[in-house]
């Protein structure tokens, strides 16, 4: 036995984390069911490094030093049960299965109770950026036991991307934690896709700005605080030309977001948990919308606009307004994330450290940006031996990252802008979900009584659900079809 670690499944993703571990000196044994696959990766990459083919589960299994560690990247689901149950019978106790693939966290944590009592670790492993950062390094966020990761942890460290010399990696937390926290980065993704696409749409539909002009204005903004992986592709996606027509790509392309199921998974999550992460949510509900052809192609005759003339006067300053409006709702869907972090570490008895969590995405994942070396910062910096009690943060923390100083300041600084923005989007008729519901997040917050006291009364009025005073400790119900005193419930 000599392989440092096996990888089974060898799509796209299974291979190029085989060869990313070949390329930094690991001796990599490689499975796949349908043997041909290995063949291929051995024929087109085998100089890559080390590998040992095999050509069923067993010999992969004998191939492995001890504690064995066999790393899964087969289709989420039913194929990674199957692939585990084929390899209980061939592991002894103490060696770990690794699925890094994108595996919902209720089936980690089930995989997780099930293997643990059979002796064997299983580490659910949150991998994000494509294709690509499989190959070159992604961003790694592995769950399962603290122990699993003294084994596992320096390979994967070694594989990651990696931040001014900090790995993109780090033990997240207990059996489904990783795969929780990448599911949250990948909701968190979806927030930052659509101000995206809402920016895009207010220059052009108020400022007037093709997208030739506004690949310009996104590549101006990716040397500000906007500074982004997205941002960056944004402005490359705005201006290609399509070959046949002649026109903006953007403009030959269907306007029907698709959806593999993280973001829905996290908005589903958020309202388990309790956690109000609307401009998350808003996002998964804006591609649901995009993606009712039919319903849009009947409302767009039944349903009058009541728009008003929005004339722009310098556009300059209204592409300046939409980039701080961009940027205030882009904090508070991290900001929503991040809670919505805290709660299910409550929920689930997890140790998540917030600031580790951020130094994790701040390379090779998909939401990339200079924004999570500051988030990073803001939450106490990267400290992988802080673990604070589920629920809570450190004495050092934010209770929300809008409340530190940092954030605070720079989204007080946009909030003139902000508010100018939705204004006129409303006034325009252009939908822009996500920066209107992140301002109402924003202003629920700052307000110091909310209409919730209204929404007591009536639930005592219908339901006798009671409320409590502000004035008198106590639970208190009006006999609302009596005389209307009221009584101590
Ligand atoms: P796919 O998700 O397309 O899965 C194909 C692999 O699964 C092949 O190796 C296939 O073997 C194997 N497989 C299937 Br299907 N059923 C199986 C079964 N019953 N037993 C054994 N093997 C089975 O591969 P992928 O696109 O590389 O993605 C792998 C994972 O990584 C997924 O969870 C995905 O969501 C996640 N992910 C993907 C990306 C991305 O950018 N693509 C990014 C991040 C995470 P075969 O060759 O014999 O059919």
């Amino acid at each position: 036995a000599q392989a440092d670690i096996g990888v089974t499944g060898l799509a796209v993703m299974g291979a190029n984390l085989a060869r990313n571990f070949a390329r930094n000196g690991y001796t990599v044994a490689l499975h796949n069911r349908t043997a041909q696959k290995t063949h291929d990766l051995m024929s087109a990459h085998g100089d890559d490094g080390e590998f040992v083919a095999t050509e069923s589960l067993k010999e992969l299994v004998d191939s492995l030093k001890a504690p064995r560690r066999v790393l899964i990247m087969v289709k989420a689901g039913a194929p990674v049960d199957a692939v585990i149950d084929q390899l209980v019978d061939l592991l002894d106790d103490g060696d770990i299965i690794i699925d890094a693939g994108n595996s919902h966290y209720e089936d980690t944590r089930r995989r997780e109770a099930a293997l643990a009592e059979k002796g064997l670790h299983f580490v659910g492993v949150g991998v994000s950026g494509g294709e690509e950062g499989a190959l070159n390094g992604p961003a790694i966020m592995p769950g399962g036991s603290r122990e699993s990761y003294v084994a596992l942890g320096p390979l994967l460290e070694s594989i990651s991307a990696d931040f001014e010399g900090e790995p993109c990696c780090a033990w997240i937390g207990p059996d489904g934690a990783g795969h929780y926290v990448k599911m949250v980065h990948n909701g968190i993704e979806y927030a930052d896709m659509q101000v995206i696409g809402e920016a895009y749409d207010l220059l052009r539909q108020v400022g007037g700005l093709e997208p030739r002009e506004q690949a310009g204005v996104f590549r101006a903004w990716n040397e500000t605080e906007l500074a982004s992986y997205l941002i960056e592709i944004t402005a490359e996606v705005l201006e290609q030309v399509d070959a046949a027509t002649g026109q903006p790509l953007v403009d030959v392309i269907v306007d029907e977001a698709g959806q593999k199921g993280t973001g829905r998974w996290t908005a589903i999550s958020g309202l388990d948990v309790g956690s109000p992460i609307g401009a998350i949510a808003e996002s998964v509900f804006a591609r649901s919308l995009s993606s009712q052809r039919a319903v849009r192609d009947a409302a767009s005759s039944v349903l009058v606009s009541g728009t008003e003339n929005v004339q722009i006067a310098d556009v300059g300053a209204f592409v300046e307004d939409v980039r701080l409006a961009l940027y205030a709702s882009k904090l508070v869907s991290y900001a929503q994330g991040l809670d919505m972090l805290r709660a299910a570490a409550s929920e689930y008895g997890w140790p998540l450290d917030i600031g580790t969590i951020a130094s994790v995405w701040r390379d090779g994942c998909i939401i990339r940006a200079d924004l999570l070396d500051d988030i990073m910062r803001a939450f106490g910096g990267r400290d992988t031996t802080r673990h604070p009690e589920p629920g809570t943060t450190s004495a050092d923390q934010p209770a929300n990252l809008l409340f530190a100083p940092f954030f605070a300041e720079a989204i007080g600084a946009a909030v003139p802008a902000w508010r100018r923005v939705v204004s006129v989007a409303s006034a325009a008729g252009v939908p822009i979900p996500v920066f209107s519901s992140a301002l109402s997040y924003y202003d629920g917050l700052r307000q110091e009584r909310l209409p919730a006291a209204l929404t007591q009364g009536l639930r005592d009025y219908f339901g006798a659900h009671t409320y409590r005073r502000v004035d008198r400790e106590g639970t208190f119900h009006t006999l609302w079809s009596g005389d209307r005193t009221e009584v101590e419930a």
